[in-house]
């Protein structure tokens, strides 16, 4: 059997996604997070947002796609982020909402491009879990997360993705929540389900990295502490 993409980039790599938002709030550490993220041992980039404030973010993809060094994975927050500047598309439904924008009708909207390009997909079942405070996702999608002491409905989600076929599930805290998704819920999940596991929103240190694909995470994706922190002397330090 030919290896899947996820498997491709976790080959000799930290199992680490830099997420780049590229929006216009990033114009100005842009240059210097490629940079940095370039001479770090990231498995791949994602790019992508629940909201671009401007018009530019074709342009900015471009650029990173030009200059980055890595595989570089399209996270996109609706169907107009589908790109051809890129290696592959995580093509995700929001599987813990109800809401059929982003269950099915984005993923409608944008199979034909997806197809005209070429792109690799990457079918990901993509769930919102449950933080004190809102988060911007939970806002945007219109959607509520589930809850994260309810393992067992958590559970019955990710079946749903595995028994739709599909490459993985993505557990979201949401982007700059105040703590990372609990590893005894990786662990839970890494025991009962047969698909690979992404977690991304509020890690905020390599501790946390660490834990969390101890836990059972094939991959670890960090946004906020690297827009905080885009110099290369920080994210060397940040990598297992
Ligand atoms: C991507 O939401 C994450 O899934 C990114 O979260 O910005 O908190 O790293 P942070």
């Amino acid at each position: 059997m030919s290896k899947s993409f996820l498997d491709i980039i976790d080959d000799n790599n930290s199992g680490v996604l830099a997420l780049i938002d590229p929006d216009l709030k990033n114009d100005d550490i842009l240059d210097q997070l490629i940079c940095s993220i370039n001479s770090a041992n990231f498995s791949a980039i994602l790019v992508g947002g629940s909201s671009i404030s401007d018009n530019k973010y074709q342009k900015r993809l471009k650029l990173i796609k030009a200059k980055i060094n890595k595989p570089v994975i399209l996270f996109p927050g609706s169907s107009n982020q589908i790109s051809q500047s890129a290696d592959a598309i995580l093509f995700m439904s929001l599987l813990s909402g109800r809401n059929p924008k982003y269950l099915i009708d984005e993923q409608l909207k944008g199979v034909k491009l997806i197809n005209k390009y070429d792109l690799p997909v990457i079918s990901t079942g993509y769930l919102l879990i449950g933080t004190k405070s809102q988060t911007s996702i939970e806002r945007i999608s219109q959607t509520n997360p589930l809850d994260p002491n309810d393992y067992e409905n958590i559970l019955h989600h990710a079946l749903v993705a595995q028994y739709f076929g599909m490459n993985c599930i993505y557990l979201e805290n949401g982007s700059g929540a105040e703590n990372a998704v609990d590893c005894s819920l990786i662990e839970y999940l890494f025991d009962n389900i047969k698909i690979p596991i992404i977690v991304g929103g509020g890690i905020r240190n390599k501790e946390d990295i660490v834990r969390l694909k101890k836990a059972g995470a094939k991959f670890v994706v960090i946004s906020t502490i690297l827009e905080e922190n885009p110099t290369p002397e920080f994210i060397s330090t940040i990598l297992p």
